[in-house]
């Protein structure tokens, strides 16, 4: 049987947290949150597995307590959460939901009550509809309106979070929202991704900018990696690699970390950039205290015919997750290690994700064998030097996961989504073990 390496074999402070997301788990139909361009792309036939949305999730909006006393026996230091825009602004923009602030307080007083820190993730995907209608991340406005909501969310909860992040996963947002439409929007189309893009990276500028100026402590950007493999050794191949790269991983670190966007990632969507896009890089890569990775897989890429970036991903030879993710921890090494040495050098890096889908459900022990192939990994980059802060697994528990619907569970808690019954997995009891030693 694996076990997970101790709390003592890493550095003293070293932060361990799990994470979630509101929409994944709050149940979006309560509290009076408005809707959101995830609600309305689950409505539409194809786009989600089961046609299954937010509404109901985990329903943790009312058992809030219970799940953080769940954290407080797992024995983690910090809790990465996102707040829901719609929530707190149903429209998005002007009458504030009382309701949904009280709710973000009443998670925040329970995680300081119980001696957890609070990371929160302004926005983790769910966009009111009411800016979609406006033209959502297409629309520069938009960077606007993300620094009214975070001073609007600040204003109530700032004095207690530990630590923040403005966008969670922006290649996700901008890549496949808007140009592979597997994510809400739903867009396929190359001149929204190129604007998407940079209307993200502007909007994380503004909430930093805000956060800056109120003195809000511990800012950071959370971005995620995937190793990109050429599928074969033929330089077409790894010239296609090399491009999914650009745009996949570095199209954002680059951005944020020195102010430039990679030439490769600009040959497809520059021609489509908003005018005088070089003028918002400066405020784009103004410094941050921390940078998130979140690391689950390798992708295989082969060059392929049709219009830019002209590649496919193809599958790979190593055992798989349930969402067929090939698990290669070696990437999380050499992410740690270059990415400290080509963008951030002495800056903390903290992994904000890393875990598995699996169906073995309570007896998880393939998702215990996963975490501690990746745990390794960490070690090896603290052992090479490599300024890792802390680790925190995705997620809590089993929630709504995107186009796949609630059949893809990465909890280390089960969830029945008949009952909503909690039920902690040996992952659970796993980790609650390292952390106590
Ligand atoms: O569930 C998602 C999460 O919302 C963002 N990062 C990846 C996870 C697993 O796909």
């Amino acid at each position: 049987m694996t076990t997970l390496p101790t709390r003592s074999r890493f550095p003293g402070g070293f932060v361990f947290g799990t994470a979630t997301s509101a929409y994944q788990i709050e149940g979006h139909a309560r509290g009076g949150a408005g809707r959101t361009h995830w609600d309305d792309f689950a409505a539409v036939p194809g786009n989600v597995i089961g046609a299954e949305d937010g509404a109901v999730a985990c329903d943790h909006l009312s058992r809030l307590d219970a799940d953080l006393d769940l954290l407080a026996t797992l024995g983690v230091d910090a809790y990465r959460f996102s707040a829901s825009w719609a929530r707190v602004l149903p429209d998005g923009r002007g009458p504030v939901n009382t309701a949904g602030l009280d709710f973000y307080d009443r998670l925040v007083d329970g995680l300081v009550a119980r001696g957890i820190k609070p990371a929160l993730t302004l926005y983790h995907w769910e966009l009111p509809s009411a800016l979609a209608d406006l033209g959502g991340w297409r629309n520069r406005d938009i960077a606007q309106w993300f620094g009214d909501y975070t001073d609007t969310l600040l204003d109530r909860i700032g004095d207690r979070v530990w630590s923040v992040a403005p966008i969670n996963e922006p290649v996700c947002v901008g890549w496949l929202g808007h140009f592979t439409g597997h994510h809400a929007p739903g867009l396929r189309d190359i001149r929204a991704t190129a604007r998407a893009m940079h209307h993200i990276l502007l909007s994380h500028a503004e909430a930093i900018g805000r956060m800056r100026a109120r003195g809000q402590p511990n800012l950071g950007a959370v971005i995620n990696l995937e190793a990109a493999l050429p599928a074969s050794d033929v330089a077409a191949d790894r010239a296609a690699a090399a491009r999914h790269d650009s745009l996949f991983n570095r199209f954002f670190l680059q951005g944020l970390t020195k102010g430039t966007y990679p030439d490769a990632a600009l040959d497809g969507l520059g021609p489509h950039l908003p005018l005088g896009w070089q003028e918002d890089m400066n405020a784009i890569s103004a410094p941050l205290d921390w940078v998130g990775l979140n690391y689950y897989t390798c992708k295989r890429i082969a060059a392929a015919d049709g219009p830019w970036p002209r590649l496919a991903e193809v599958p790979g030879p190593l055992p798989k997750t349930d969402l067929d993710w090939e698990i290669y921890p070696q990437g999380l090494a050499d992410f740690l290690v270059s990415v400290a040495q080509d963008y951030t050098g002495d800056t903390p890096l903290y992994v904000t994700e890393n875990g598995m889908a699996a169906a073995s459900g309570l007896h998880d022990e393939d998702r215990i064998s996963y975490l501690a192939r990746h745990l390794a990994s960490v070690q090896s980059a603290l052992a090479n030097g490599v300024p890792v802060a802390g680790y925190f697994v995705w997620s809590l528990m089993d929630n709504y996961e995107w186009a796949f619907g609630y059949g893809k569970r990465f909890g280390l808690v089960e969830v029945d989504f008949e009952t909503l019954a909690r039920r902690p997995k040996a992952s659970f009891e796993a980790l609650a073990k390292a952390l106590s030693r």
